[in-house]
């Protein structure tokens, strides 16, 4: 993985799509990203055994997108079966912090997970409820203190407000390519990572796709875009 990347490779799989495809579809890009995340589809097709494959890829640093929005203690019964696999978790800032994402919080710190918690989306359905609420869920994240925030590409406003809120959360930004947002668009609102997951796995050339953006990102950063690299 390289460190000074702006790139998360997110892996979706459709039901029945091999993991053998996938992992050299990692191996392939280790050079341009710098993380990988997994959520839902990934797990259920794949298991936790699917997520150790990819983990052993390439020094991968893994997030766990699980969207989690429970109790405190089935969220920590949750992530116990990805210890020491991943690097983060996603976690719903709408659940609050009492008896949940502080109790979460504690869990993570202790096995040296790094807790990221959804502001908001990058569908247009964000801003029927979610987007509303932006500064409660921003107030929630301050109680937390997460190691990170998920704000869609879509709404280049709120990346602003997050990053004018806090220096030290990283953004992780949604929405690119098949979704709409071109590459570079959260990146130079402030955001420190773009996720992209379809744009490079359903091109021809994934290596290649994830190359470019990579090029793409180093030179919006050269530029000003972006926030210096950090772990
Ligand atoms: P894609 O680049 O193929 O659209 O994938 C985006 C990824 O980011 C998916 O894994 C999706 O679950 C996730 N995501 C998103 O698209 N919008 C959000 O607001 C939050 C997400 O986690």
């Amino acid at each position: 993985m390289e460190r000074g990347s702006r790139l998360i490779l997110s892996l979706d799989p459709r039901r029945g799509e091999g993991l053998d495809r996938l992992a050299s579809i990692v191996s392939g890009c280790c050079e341009y990203i710098w993380g990988v995340k997994v959520g839902l589809p990934f797990l259920l097709s794949y298991g936790v055994e699917g997520v150790e494959r990819v983990a052993s890829l390439c020094g991968s640093r893994l997030i766990a997108d699980l969207k989690l929005a429970d109790i405190g203690e089935v969220m920590v019964r949750s992530v116990e079966h990805l210890e020491g696999l991943v690097y983060g978790v996603i976690a719903h800032a709408f659940v609050g912090a009492g008896g949940a994402l502080e109790y979460l919080k504690g869990y993570l710190d202790s096995r040296g997970i790094k807790l990221i918690l959804v502001l908001s989306m990058s569908h247009p359905g964000s801003s029927e409820v979610v987007d509303g609420s932006f500064e409660a869920l921003a107030g929630v994240a301050r109680r937390v203190s997460p190691w990170g925030v998920v704000v869609g590409a879509r709404n280049t406003g709120l990346i602003r407000a997050a990053r004018a809120m806090s220096r030290d959360w990283k953004i992780l930004s949604p929405g690119i390519g098949a979704q709409g947002a071109p590459p570079g668009t959260a990146l130079c609102s402030g955001a420190d990572y773009e996720i992209v997951g379809r744009l490079i796995t359903e091109s021809g050339d994934p290596a290649s796709t994830a190359r470019s953006l990579h090029r793409h990102y180093s030179r919006l950063v050269e530029e000003g875009c972006g926030t210096p690299a950090s772990s």
